[in-house]
């Protein structure tokens, strides 16, 4: 995709959360779809097929919002539903192979935390990154060590495509994540583990300056 079109794209870029009782991940999607989300990432790091109609039906409400809709990790579960994109770490497939199964239009994102990292990873099949936790996060547990605001400005600065933080992300701390350069914000806990998360996304939207669907 163009790089100005993923820059518009993964401005407010929310991810699912599954572990959240009571708030599922689909009523997730349209909460922040009412706010201005521009970007949707499905992820479940436990996902069996039990769970593939609840893909199938995040998937339909982006297609009729029109907003991007990205599965994390999983390429096969991508091409399955109809996704424009996945979105890989450095252990999962490499980008290359998930660009040969998605096609030359899909949305490839990748995670890259450090320099190390950026140095070695291939980023010719990529549309952007995702890089952080740029602030603490419990959200994922095996996640590397914080980068904070300059960790991201350097990756900003030697990544050749848009970059998106990632971590400890919310309404108090994305403005300064965009004056690093950040192409977008993507969020997890900041709305689904508050407790008023429409609210939160309504934050969040004008941080991002995206405006919300629904006035
Ligand atoms: N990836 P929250 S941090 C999914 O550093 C994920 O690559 C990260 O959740 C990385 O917005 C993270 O709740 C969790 O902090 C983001």
């Amino acid at each position: 995709m163009h790089p100005k079109r993923i820059r518009d794209a993964v401005r407010f870029y929310f991810i699912t959360d599954e572990k959240v009782e009571g708030f599922f991940p689909l009523d997730q999607v349209c909460l922040v779809m009412a706010a201005g989300a521009t970007m949707i990432q499905y992820r479940n790091k436990s996902f069996a097929l039990d769970r593939f109609d609840e893909v199938v039906s995040i998937r339909r409400v982006c297609k009729d919002a029109g907003i991007p809709f990205i599965v994390n990790d999983n390429v096969l579960l991508a091409k399955a539903v109809g996704a424009d994109g996945v979105h890989v770490g450095q252990d999962d497939d490499a980008p290359v192979l998930a660009r040969q199964v998605l096609g030359p239009d899909a949305i490839v994102g990748v995670s890259v935390s450090t320099m190390a990292e950026l140095k070695r990873t291939d980023l010719s099949h990529c549309d952007y990154i995702g890089t952080g936790p740029t602030f603490p996060t419990d959200t994922k547990t095996d996640a590397k060590p914080v980068g904070g605001l300059a960790g991201l400005r350097e990756i900003v600065h030697h990544s050749p495509v848009p970059v998106v933080a990632i971590g400890g992300i919310g309404p108090e701390n994305g403005a300064a994540c965009f004056q690093c350069g950040a192409a977008g914000l993507a969020v997890i806990s900041c709305i689904t583990r508050v407790p008023n998360p429409t609210a939160a996304a309504a934050a969040l939207a004008h941080v991002c300056g995206v405006r919300s669907s629904s006035k």
